[in-house]
């Protein structure tokens, strides 16, 4: 890439290490709250703040969050797809909660569990009065599916703030990460600032969805 004139890419910036320093989410406290597993079933007061993440089994949800906690298996993360069956609610700070939905989509879970996610996690987004965003994750590898175009329109008609992190750009080169990227974009009419690529093998993407959160669950937010 070719560097601004007058600018020596050598020189030490002035400004990295306050960029180091600045973690836009700092952790300092975490707690697993317990786990949702019907529509009618418990969950913690919605008393603070709440972010949800969404998206099919194995688009690795599980690892985005244990990133943003900076936790190497907070969130289980399963080597079979489609194990998280519950709603697991993580308190954060004592000052916010983070919800992890059951991936959809996995086509070897029984009929009967696959019928479950949905009555379960449109539940849980209607009944939760404060609901601050909701994170969708995509494969960049894959085409949406009709569950996950379902689930987006889902979250445009809840009028929710909505988050999309394109998971695991680790797996593609520079350029067919770019057309993907795109090409996502484009599928599904996304704004390109609701946008945000995301690896939890190199943390890219980390500090971006760290600082979305944190503006999504300020307290200044309430309505
Ligand atoms: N290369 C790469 N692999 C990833 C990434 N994120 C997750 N994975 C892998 O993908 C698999 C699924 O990750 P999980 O985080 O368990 O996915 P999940 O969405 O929580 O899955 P369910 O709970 O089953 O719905 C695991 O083998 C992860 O190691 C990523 O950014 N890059
Ligand atoms: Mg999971």
């Amino acid at each position: 890439m070719a560097t601004p004139r007058g600018i020596n890419p050598h020189a030490p910036d002035p400004a990295s290490k306050d960029r180091q320093r600045a973690d836009p989410l700092v952790i300092r406290s975490l707690e697993f709250l317990g786990g949702m597993a019907a529509p009618e079933g418990w969950r913690p007061e919605p008393t603070l703040p709440e972010v949800a993440f969404a998206g099919r089994s194995n688009v690795g949800k599980s690892s985005l969050i244990n990133r943003l906690v900076r936790r190497k298996a907070f969130a289980r993360v399963s080597h079979t797809p489609g194990r998280t069956r519950e709603i697991n609610f993580f308190l954060v700070n004592r000052a916010f909660v983070l919800a992890d939905l059951p991936g959809y989509g996995y086509a070897k879970v029984s009929k009967a569990a696959r019928t479950t996610w949905r009555p379960l996690i449109e539940g849980y987004l209607k009944g939760s009065p404060t609901l601050r965003g909701v994170v969708q994750l995509l494969d960049v590898r894959r085409e949406p599916s009709d569950d996950d175009r379902q689930m987006l329109d889902f979250l445009a008609d809840t009028g929710v703030p909505t988050i999309v992190a394109v998971t695991k750009v680790d797996k593609l080169g520079r350029v067919a990460r770019a057309e993907r990227l795109r090409s996502l974009q484009l599928a599904l009419g996304l704004d390109e600032e609701q946008v945000v690529p995301f690896s939890a093998v190199t943390n890219e993407g980390r500090d971006d969805l760290a600082q979305a959160l944190a503006a999504l669950v300020q307290p200044a937010a309430t309505p």
